[in-house]
């Protein structure tokens, strides 16, 4: 018998949404399971792009994910499917899928006291980490010293401060340089850790006026890292093997960077920059895979950009607007809690990235971040202050702090948009916003964020 009309009205409408859900899956099905058997996914601008969602949501399709480098500066926000908040800063952000297994790499730099607090962390919200994360025998240890001596750098610096973390990556990536750090296979041989933690701590005690240490301090460190040694044990692995032997086993591994391509110690805005290669090199070295193994890389951009710390910002915005930005997209360090600096995004930079990196495709983020604005400008172009075009990102400072940057305006949207899961479903100058950038770099955009949720995606 058919339904009276009133329920016929309903089981159309039902069946409508149930075709819009499965066409939205679908959509997003397309996407994820052909992504490469090992991907990553890199930051583009200053970092905070959003790295962490992706990866939390890729990480649904992947038996691995692995950080090669960085520690625990990265901040990575996360929301489960309940919407709790997760702030990740060492642990790979795919711990919140319980049948990824996590890798910190031989290029990552550990903090142990940190680590253990924040595998605690997650335990204690009902994250199951044991025998879900292994960490690099190869991968450095970094010590509280090397936090102080962050600090005591930033302060010697004066005006010219970098704005580090302060979780002492500087100083820990340049005992690994200079070939005097410790590892984490140290601690297999607890005999000799105390002598080699002893030089590091006396070149401090020489470099630094206002770095003090005694036999004390050192014994009671060496005690602390005897019990972390122990607590550690489980998680050490030869990850190079691991790696290597999981692409063998046909598993999935999906790398996640920390940082980004303009923070990376090469190619980014030198000296204010981070001490790791957050770039595509970086996944590599720092897991020890050969690049011939490596598939689609996805570059995760902000609708706008962000930057924390120092350093040259050619599309900073100074005003209301900047404010704005700031405030809506709550731009404030997941790390250190310090506000970002807010401005327009910066194609040239952008496509300099893109260039590094070899993109396959990218997730632009925040996108909702930007409803209400009349205008959204994109930067195309960099100048000189006499009207000459700049062809490449510059490496000189002194070039990029005088540089002028021509923008291209486009008509903003007033729609919210944080509900839309169809691109189609963008207001047509989102969408136009959306191509333009396409247009721009030359790589197509196939997620689109939001919203921070896990849902708030668009796949393109
Ligand atoms: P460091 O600590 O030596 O790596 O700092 C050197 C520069 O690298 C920048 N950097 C970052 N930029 C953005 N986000 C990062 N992670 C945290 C976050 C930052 C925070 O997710 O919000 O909470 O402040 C990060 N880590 C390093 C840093 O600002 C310096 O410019
Ligand atoms: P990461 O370091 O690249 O992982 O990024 P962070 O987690 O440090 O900063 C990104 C912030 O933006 C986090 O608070 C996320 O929850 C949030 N976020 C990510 N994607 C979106 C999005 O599409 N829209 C909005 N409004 N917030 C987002
Ligand atoms: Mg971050």
């Amino acid at each position: 018998r058919p339904p009276a009309p009133r329920l016929r009205r309903l089981v159309v409408l039902r069946a409508a949404s149930v075709s819009a859900v499965a066409e939205e899956s679908a959509a997003a099905r397309g996407r994820l399971e052909c992504l490469s058997q090992v991907a990553g996914v890199l930051g583009t601008q200053w970092g905070d792009e959003g790295k962490g969602k992706l990866v939390d949501i890729l990480a649904q399709r992947f038996d691995v994910v692995a950080r090669c480098q960085g520690g625990a500066n990265a901040g990575h926000t996360i929301y489960n499917s309940e919407g709790k908040k997760f702030s990740l800063h060492l642990v790979p952000s795919g711990i919140l899928n319980e049948n990824t297994q996590c890798v910190i790499g031989n290029g990552a730099v550990v903090h142990l006291p940190g680590f253990f607090k924040e595998i605690d962390g997650l335990e204690s919200n009902g994250v199951s980490c044991k025998g879900r994360i292994l960490v690099s025998d190869r991968a450095h240890l970094l010590f509280d010293f090397h936090q102080v001596v962050d600090g005591l750098r930033e302060v010697e610096l004066g005006n010219s401060f970098i704005g580090t973390t302060k979780r002492g990556i500087g100083p820990c990536y340049s005992n690994k340089v200079i070939r005097n750090g410790l590892r984490v296979s140290d601690l297999r041989h607890m005999d000799t850790f105390g002598a080699k933690l002893n030089t590091l701590l006396k070149d401090a005690a020489m470099r630094f006026k206002g770095f003090e240490y005694s036999s004390k301090t050192l014994k009671e460190e060496v005690e602390k890292y005897e019990k972390f040694a122990e607590r550690l044990g489980p998680y050490i692995t030869d990850t190079v093997h691991f790696m290597n032997e999981s692409i063998l086993q046909k598993k999935k591994i999906l790398v996640e960077g920390g940082q980004a391509t303009m923070l990376d110690i090469d190619f980014g805005t030198y000296p204010f920059v981070t001490s790791s290669s957050p770039s595509a090199g970086g996944i590599c070295t720092g897991l020890g895979i050969a690049p011939r193994t490596l598939g689609d890389i996805i570059g995760v951009v902000k609708a706008y950009t962000t930057r924390v710390g120092s350093g040259p910002f050619p599309t900073e915005l100074l005003g209301k607007t900047g404010d704005l930005l700031r405030a809506s997209g709550m731009e404030f360090g997941t790390t250190t809690g310090r506000p970002r600096r807010c401005g327009w995004l910066d194609i040239v930079a952008l496509r300099y990235c893109c260039q590094i990196n070899g993109f396959s495709s990218l997730n632009l983020t925040k996108l909702d971040v930007l409803t209400g604005l009349k205008e959204i400008k994109l930067g195309t172009s960099y100048c000189t202050e006499d009207g000459k075009a700049i062809e490449s990102f510059p490496a000189d400072l002194d070039i990029l702090e005088q540089t002028k940057v021509k923008y291209e305006a486009l008509p903003g949207w007033e729609e919210d948009i944080s509900s839309v899961r169809d691109y189609d479903d963008l207001p047509e100058t989102a969408r136009l916003y959306v191509e333009r950038i396409e247009e721009l770099v030359g790589i197509p955009v196939h997620y689109i964020g939001v919203g921070p949720g896990r849902d708030a995606l668009i796949y393109k």
